[in-house]
């Protein structure tokens, strides 16, 4: 008998043991048969991203959205091939509850790399360097450590790395306070320091660079901290696929410039920039447009430009002065040589109209020579240095960039090659010869600050809203529905 009902024993487990191995079977290939992340967005033909409406993330620009993080984000969404779906985070407290939930593909937005966050949310390759900058605004005290802000009104964005730093700075200075505020963005807070509602904001070194341009009395009074890393924040999982194409994109776009070119367009201008210059510039937007944006609109209707471009380009040139003249005789708002006006049939270049329309055609008849292939904002870039340089030595120019194996057809590499149409041993193989090229560098580049200026005073923006202070800010918002 025993021996039987051992037999039976063992059939029974023989069978049991059959079956777990054909359930483990069967779970593990409905677990394969599961989508991967990187499949699911290729299937549904759309990456999800979270970001910020902020000049150093995503906007509205002249052309439709644009910001450094939203080039970012479509360049990967085209490399994965898929349409990008952009979603905005009401408040900066949002952006890594949300990601780390799972509510999106990824974040890119601004979001500096640090210990905290690692712990919620997966970081994909970094791609550009930012200081915290304690910021205040010129005519008072600069503080020189971070103990001569107590006593102030210190305001920073909730959910920011820069509550982090700043909790790790007050372990060691227990008399060290601020406010967190749940409703304004970096950018909100820069300005409510400059219209000194406010003794002092934290933000990140790029956000504060782009920002003094609007803002010119902002002041950096130091650094808070070592350089650190921006990164975008990916949802924790065990499914690798999605952040392994993203190393994958980083790497390719280290590999070909690409990266480089991103933050030429967004940052390139700015560090060249005179703060003196912009505080200029608001005083004539308001005191010597008014006479000529009629003309300059007419003229951007009739030339198909951007009418503030064209503004732009009359402020570099002649400061919105109609009568300007250089020692060499070249006249007017738009200051054109008697050649160019020549040319174009021009007899008063003193006329402002005249000037700006001719000025208007002029330069769009050198877009219209700029080999096709060149895209904008390049290709409008370099229609502008040839404006003021000449087609030829711009020509020159880019034969020069091409012998040194950089591309004649990218502004960010151009940049580095017309300054050297100076130098004997570059000018004398071209075909015409010296050039001031570092001048039209800086001509370039103040036009691109103007325009980004231009742009800023006259686009309508969404009213601020009231400056809400949570003393509190609780640490995770609430999760707002899943847009996935
Ligand atoms: C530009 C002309 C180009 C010309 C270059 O000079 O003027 N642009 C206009 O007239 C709009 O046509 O190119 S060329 O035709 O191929 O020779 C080079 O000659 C004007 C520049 C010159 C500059 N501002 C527009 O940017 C200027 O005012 N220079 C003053 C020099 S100085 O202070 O008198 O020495």
């Amino acid at each position: 008998m025993l021996p039987r009902s051992g037999s039976r024993i063992t059939l029974s487990r023989i069978l049991l043991v059959g079956l777990a191995i054909t359930l483990l079977f069967l779970i593990n290939r409905s677990c394969t048969e599961q989508p991967t992340t990187l499949e699911r967005v290729q299937n549904k033909g759309q990456l999800v991203v979270l970001t910020r409406n902020s000049p150093t993330t995503y906007y509205e620009g002249p052309d439709g959205p644009t910001g450094f993080e939203y080039d970012l984000a479509k360049l990967f969404a085209e490399h994965l091939g898929v349409n990008l779906k952009i979603v905005t985070a009401n408040t900066f407290g949002e952006v890594i509850p949300r990601t780390a939930h799972g509510d999106v593909h990824l974040a890119a937005a601004g979001l500096t790399v640090t210990e905290e966050r690692a712990k919620r949310v997966r970081f994909g390759p970094v791609y550009q360097e930012i200081t915290q900058q304690l910021v205040y605004r010129a005519g008072k005290d600069p503080p020189r450590r971070i103990e001569d802000v107590i006593g102030g009104t210190l305001e920073v964005m909730a959910g920011s790395s820069h509550v982090e730093r700043l909790k790790a700075l007050k372990l060691e200075l227990p008399a060290l306070a601020w406010k967190e505020n749940t409703e304004l963005e970096s950018e909100e807070l820069l300005s409510l320091v400059w219209e000194k509602k406010l003794d002092y904001t934290i933000a990140d070194s790029n956000e504060v660079a782009l920002n003094q341009r609007f803002y010119p009395e902002l002041r950096v009074a130091f650094d808070l901290t070592e350089p650190q890393q921006l990164g975008w924040a990916i949802p924790k999982s065990k499914d690798d696929t999605l952040y392994n194409a993203a190393v994958d994109f980083f790497n390719i776009i280290n590999a070909n410039g690409k990266l480089k070119q991103i933050i030429e367009r967004h940052y390139g201008h700015v560090s060249e920039f005179d703060y003196v210059g912009t505080r200029k510039f608001m005083q004539h937007f308001n005191e010597r447009l008014p006479r000529f944006k009629a003309m300059f609109m007419q003229a951007g209707v009739q030339s198909g430009i951007d009418w503030r471009l064209l503004a732009a380009i009359g402020y570099q040139e002649s400061h919105w002065d109609p009568r300007a003249a250089s020692p060499t005789g070249v006249r007017g708002i738009m200051m054109l040589t008697r050649t160019t006006a020549a040319q174009l049939g021009i007899t008063n270049r003193l006329d402002p109209d005249i000037s700006i329309r001719g000025g208007a055609t002029y330069i769009s008849h050198i877009i219209d020579q700029i080999p096709g292939r060149i895209p904008e904002p390049d290709r409008t870039w370099l229609a502008l240095a040839a404006y003021n340089i000449g087609f030829g030595h711009l020509e020159d120019a880019r034969k020069i960039a091409q012998q040194r194996a950089s591309d004649p057809d990218k502004w960010i590499d151009l940049k580095e090659n017309l300054p050297l149409l100076r130098q004997k041993k570059w000018h004398n193989k071209t075909r015409y010869g010296y050039a001031r090229g570092n001048e039209a560098v800086v001509y370039v580049e103040n036009i691109r600050s103007y325009f980004d200026l231009m742009i800023w005073m006259t686009d309508p923006r969404p009213p601020r809203p009231d400056s809400t202070i949570n003393e509190l800010a609780p640490d995770i918002p609430t999760i707002l529905p899943p847009v996935l």
